[in-house]
């Protein structure tokens, strides 16, 4: 057993302690030498979205089984490789949907209406002096486009039908039966919405979908929310719309290169910059390290994964 990258600091325990898991090691020297003298006693690896199994790792693992992912999203294991060797791979889907779907609402409120901008209004001292904070914009009843209808992006929907939004999406297929207004492509979607909410997986058949001509296609007035990855969104488009006002506002938990994230969004009031914590509540992280568990016992007994990713 071998862990890749940190994970939640119970669940490192447990593969410590009750599977002798061990840890690769970081630097590159060291990993080497590790992968030399280990890489073909590894049967599993359990590693997050945060780090994941490329290629080459995996050719250093000849008796690789099963990757068993922390979290639902899985683009930094690639996937190709795994089919291509036999290698399982699983991820955590279902378990986190709620608290993802929570903080997309969240997020949206908390932007549209400037509740963190106007906190920090009230902490500066500035209300007895500056007066009222500025108006914001409304968040029932607006039009809502959804990027990627899987099990979050419905979940998203389904919240925001609640409070009067109007919603359409777009997904790499129509949804069958669907009740939201489907648009063949992100442009298309954009145009018509005064919010966009970006649900899709990351990877490469992702990458840059949202780029500058679907944020044109928002417009001054539209906000964009992203709760997905960060590569979906072409990030250095979003931040010159955002500089020259050519986009309202935006919500985001994800970025294109976490932990760092663009120093210019820091002084905008109109932006909500969170530290990726969608699925971060104790009850939702334990019920993904229990089924992170419940994968790799699975595969142990079985050879076969609980929830695999295809
Ligand atoms: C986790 C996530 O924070 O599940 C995902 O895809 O992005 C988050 O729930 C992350 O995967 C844990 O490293």
């Amino acid at each position: 057993m071998l862990q890749v990258g940190p994970l939640k600091p119970s669940l490192e325990q447990t593969l410590a302690d009750e599977y002798a898991a061990r840890r690769l090691p970081e630097a590159a020297a060291e990993r080497e030498a590790f992968l030399t003298e280990h890489g073909a006693e590894v049967c599993a690896v359990v590693t997050s979205g945060r780090t994941g199994v490329d290629a080459a790792l995996m050719a250093a693992l000849p008796n690789l089984g099963a990757v068993v992912n922390f979290g639902v999203g899985y683009d930094t294991t690639d996937v190709d490789a795994a089919a291509a060797r036999g290698v399982g791979v699983s991820n955590t889907p279902d378990v986190l949907t709620d608290c993802v779907a929570d903080t997309a609402v969240g997020l949206m409120i908390d932007t549209l209406r400037q509740f963190s901008a106007a906190d920090r209004y009230v902490r500066a001292g500035r209300w007895p002096v500056d007066g009222s904070y500025p108006l914001t914009r409304q968040v029932s009843n607006t039009r809502v486009g959804i990027v990627g209808l899987g099990r979050i992006g419905s979940a998203i929907a389904l919240r925001l039908s609640a409070f009067g939004c109007s919603i359409s999406y777009h997904n790499r297929r129509q949804v069958a039966q669907s009740p939201y207004t489907y648009a063949s492509s992100p442009v298309e979607l954009a145009r018509d919405v005064e919010v966009l909410v970006v649900a899709a997986a990351g990877g490469d058949g992702t990458r840059g979908l949202v780029d500058r001509a679907v944020l044109d296609a928002l417009g001054a007035d539209g906000y964009l929310i992203n709760v997905a990855r960060g590569s979906v969104v072409d990030q250095d488009a979003l931040v010159s719309a955002l500089v020259d006002g050519r986009l309202a506002g935006a919500g985001l938990d994800v970025f294109a290169d976490e932990p760092q994230v663009p120093e210019v969004l820091v002084g905008l009031d109109n932006v909500v910059l969170l530290p990726h914590v969608a699925s971060g509540t104790v009850q939702t992280r334990a019920a993904m390290e229990a089924l992170t568990l419940r994968n790799l016992d699975a595969f142990l007994a079985t050879g076969e994964l609980v929830t695999p990713v295809r």
